[in-house]
């Protein structure tokens, strides 16, 4: 008879030397008779069939990461990636992971800028003076802000790390447990929603920005000395130094926000935006007409991505940070005179200054 070939023939060489090395167990039962070559052919397939892995029988075997599905504790985030996507199992019986959504998440300070990649460790490029774009390594990540020349990021054991300058205490985050941070554009503080969905904050508190704050908060942003956030029922409450109008949200339903030195913006509910504070420079007076999903703001600018994936800038343009490349942007990170951009196909894109080479991501 011909030997059928198993898919794994790793697995048929170990199984041919446990056929071979334990021969007396395999023969008991059987005629004691001298083996034939056909007869050793029919043990070593029958003892794939009953012993070895038959990758395709829809049965998880030994050295079988999967077979015909996925255990159902095995997911994308067990495997290191976002939530989203599915894992699949192939042809060879291995977990595949190619459907399972690359995580990624860009952020970007004064003057430098940090991704969050897909083994959840973090790469920081641009001003490192104060140690601000170095961050720590081994670390596990779930969420990271870039403030003012200092970074913020939730591990996932939800505790929060800072790195960079600590002049203020801004590096001083409480042991409590965070689902999200934000890193002051411009000042001296941080503040992070705590599982409980209450703020707290830590840092600088000239102006009552670092008070806490409690009741049901989905989502933060920490300006220079002020701080606006999103409440459960997609209302807004900004709170700390107010003498721009800047703590003086518009009232309405909110998708997202951002505080930037002393204005805000936020994507409403019908994706149109609405900034409010300081216009010195138009920081404060965004495009109309176009429907929006995500914002970000710097220090005098914004930038936000439409609902086509285009970003479109708008306020203080020194160095060309307001104005966007064309292109297809999942995230967008508005600095103090560099702007980065996540596209679609993950690649990390800076446009204006690059004087601390805060718009020049490390190749991949
Ligand atoms: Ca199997």
């Amino acid at each position: 008879m011909s030997l059928v070939l198993p898919k794994r023939p790793v697995l048929f060489a170990l199984a041919t030397l446990f056929a071979v090395g334990c021969e007396p167990a395999l023969d008991e039962g059987q005629p004691d008779v001298q083996d034939t070559d056909d007869q050793l052919d029919t043990e070593l397939d029958s003892d794939h069939e009953l012993d070895g892995a038959e990758c395709g029988n829809g049965v998880l075997e030994e050295g079988e990461q999967c077979d015909a599905s996925v255990d159902a504790a095995d997911t994308c985030a067990s495997e290191g990636f976002a939530e989203a996507g599915a894992l699949s199992c192939n042809d060879a019986c291995e977990i595949d992971t190619t459907a399972c959504d690359v995580f990624e998440q860009l952020t970007v300070g004064i003057n430098h800028s940090c991704l969050l990649q897909a083994d959840r460790s973090v790469v920081c490029w641009g001003n490192d003076d104060g140690g601000q774009a170095t961050a720590p390594a081994g670390d596990s990540f779930v969420q990271i802000d870039a403030g003012n020349g200092f970074t913020c990021g939730v591990r996932s054991d939800e505790s929060v790390v800072c790195w960079g300058y600590n002049n203020e205490g801004q590096l001083n985050a409480p042991a409590k447990n965070f689902v999200q941070v934000s890193a002051s554009m411009g000042g001296y503080h941080a503040c992070g929603i705590t599982d409980g969905n209450d703020v707290a904050c830590w840092g600088g508190n000239n102006m009552g920005q670092a008070e806490p704050l409690g009741g049901n908060f989905v989502h933060l942003s920490v300006g220079r000395s002020h701080n606006c956030a999103i409440k459960g029922d997609e209302s807004v409450v900004c709170w700390g130094e107010n003498d721009r109008g800047q703590a003086t949200a518009p009232s309405g339903d909110f998708m997202d926000l951002g505080a930037g030195n002393d204005h805000g913006c936020g994507v409403m509910a019908d994706s149109s935006l609405m900034c409010w504070g300081h216009d010195s420079v138009g920081q404060s007076a965004p495009p109309q007409g176009m429907l929006f999903e995500s914002i970000s703001t710097g220090n005098a600018h914004s930038c936000a991505i439409d609902s086509d994936g285009s970003v479109t800038c708008w306020g203080w343009d020194s160095e060309g940070q307001a104005t966007a490349p064309e292109g297809v942007f999942t995230q967008v990170g508005a600095g103090m005179v560099h702007t980065c951009g996540l596209k679609d196909d993950g690649a990390v894109v800076c446009w204006g200054s690059d004087n601390f080479g805060q718009s020049s991501p490390p190749a991949p």
